[in-house]
């Protein structure tokens, strides 16, 4: 595993010390706070990043400016030829690229490299886009006049991004952006600041080939403080972050008292509708999958099953049988389906949900606890649970971000939508049936209240091509694919007058 990490370490220029800022080529920023980032896969020291200060920070803010000055009028569909080779660079860097994303945050290397592909697919996304950041033209009620609507860059993109999809998020975030025409800063979560680093890398190679201003990319490390710069400048027009709900009512306080924009990707609290139509087999795969796949530490991951009462032992049965099956360990081996927690203040919450999921009178289907002895060195890795319980318990209402999953059993659809609408998120829901009435119903206003509902497929795992995002404390904001670029411009309505008359509109009369 050394020698691996190593070539993948070299291979994305992560050998040198890499420093807290960076505004392309140009990388600075080394009197700030150190930040080490430890493997959760073995507990190993990866290296270390400083924290940019607000020196450093002044100095990025400076040069994006300026770079956005030029970026904004390089054509469109240039723009997206850049973000083309970027899309290439990631397809060269894959492998070694997957590798550090499962070895700093822990997700299994399958996922690691689908974290890649996800990167490499909205690249392509954007280029398409980047022909198509249409508007509309609509009719004036003036004669001789011309009316329609364009959109424009916006400027600085303030991005923070999560530990869990460590660089996906970023160029969910960012290639949209460049597109668009805007320029981004991005603080990466201050658990997986390498890859971070080695993203930077391969986009400035890309940047430099073609004479893209230095500013056009810019990275600030560090934690919230740096975050918080970015909040509270006026400069930055939108942020965008993801993250806790905790999180993101600061983040959205912060940068709605300036009246600037936000888009919030917050906490899910995912739920599986089993049906008595549903093929069992097809949901257990999907379910077991959603709960403990990346270890249940993305904001899709499925957290509760609503099973109907008359197939509930049978779900029970299903469930102890897959979990007892799963191989937890080195999520590098192909052969392992769970990896590690990201840390063990992470492996500490894992603990306080079980033991509150107890005392509230849950009742343990697959027992849970952390793994010790070789190979488990790290100190992160914990067993996946399942408990039966009720979905007015206080630990259900509550997004824990490990792989902790609640059964609750329904009589009646309606109950079942009921429940599944319950708390105080809205990101992802999906229902398995064969009964076109019951995903219909399910699908309808009347239905999920969720920013995604499926049928008969799992809550994690959502395609870039679909806008992302969800309601309630999951923030309302939307990323990645459909029309979300939308929210990277500022649109503008323009009314041309050909004629040689001023004629008012509503009708209005006034001569001189
Ligand atoms: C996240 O967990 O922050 O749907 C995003 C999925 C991924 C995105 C998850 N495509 O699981």
């Amino acid at each position: 595993l050394g020698h691996e990490i190593h070539e993948a370490k070299s291979a994305l220029g992560l050998g040198g010390e890499p420093f807290g800022a960076s505004t392309g080529k140009d990388w600075f920023g080394k009197d700030g706070v150190r930040i080490d980032s430890w493997s959760p896969v073995d507990g190993e020291l990866i290296g270390s990043v400083s924290s940019a200060t607000a020196e450093d920070y002044e100095r990025v803010i400076g040069k994006a400016q300026e770079a956005f000055a030029e970026w904004r009028l390089v054509p469109a569909p240039k723009r997206g030829e850049i973000v083309r080779q970027i899309g290439e660079a990631l397809r060269a860097h894959k492998e070694d690229l997957g590798k550090m994303v499962s070895y700093e945050m822990g997700k299994s290397l399958q996922e690691g490299l689908g974290e890649v592909q996800e990167m490499i697919d909205i690249a392509d996304f954007a280029v398409g886009l980047s022909r198509q950041l249409h508007g509309l033209t609509m009719h004036s009620e003036r004669p001789e006049h011309r009316m329609y609507e364009q959109y424009h860059p916006l400027g600085i993109v303030g991005i923070i991004s999560a530990f869990n999809f460590p660089v996906a998020v970023w160029s969910w975030n960012s290639f949209l952006a460049w597109v668009c025409g805007d320029v981004c800063v991005w603080k990466p979560s201050e658990k997986t600041p390498l890859v971070a680093v080695a993203c930077q890398r391969i986009v400035s190679e890309v940047f430099e080939r073609n004479g893209v201003p230095e500013g056009v990319s810019c990275l600030v490390q560090g934690d919230y403080a740096v975050g918080e710069l970015m909040t509270n400048d006026k400069r930055v027009p939108l942020v965008s972050a993801t993250g806790s709900t905790r999180m993101g009512k600061i983040v959205g306080a912060a940068v709605g008292a300036r009246l600037g924009k936000s888009l919030l990707e917050l906490g899910g609290n995912n739920a599986m509708i089993i049906t008595p139509s549903a093929d069992l087999a097809v949901a257990m795969t999907a379910g077991v999958f959603g709960a403990v796949g990346t270890a249940g530490q993305r904001c899709t991951s499925t957290r509760r099953l609503i099973v109907h009462e008359s197939i509930i032992d049978d779900v029970k049965e299903r469930l102890a049988k897959a979990y007892g099956q799963l191989k937890i360990g080195d999520p590098l081996d192909e052969n392992n389906h769970v990896g590690p927690l990201i840390d063990k203040d992470a492996v500490n919450v894992y603990l306080g949900a079980l033991s509150k999921v107890k005392e509230e009178g849950g009742v343990e289907v697959v027992s849970g606890g952390v793994l010790d002895g070789p190979g488990f060195e790290s100190g992160c890795y914990v067993k996946p649970a399942v408990f039966e319980a009720r979905n007015d318990f206080e630990i259900v209402q509550t997004e824990t971000f490990v792989p902790l999953l609640y059964l609750i059993p329904y009589k009646t659809l309606d109950e079942a939508i009921a429940i599944q609408n319950d708390v105080p998120q809205g990101l992802s829901s999906t229902i398995m049936t064969n009964d076109l009435r019951e995903s219909e119903k399910f699908l309808s206003h009347a239905g999920s209240d969720c920013g995604i509902a499926n049928v008969n497929i799992g809550t994690s795992g959502a395609e870039i091509g679909g806008a992302f995002g969800g309601e309630k404390e999951t923030g309302g904001g939307r990323e990645s694919g459909s029309d979300a670029w939308k929210v990277y411009m500022r649109r503008q309505t323009n009314t041309i007058n050909y004629g040689t008359a001023v004629p008012l509109a509503q009708g209005i009369k006034f001569d001189l």
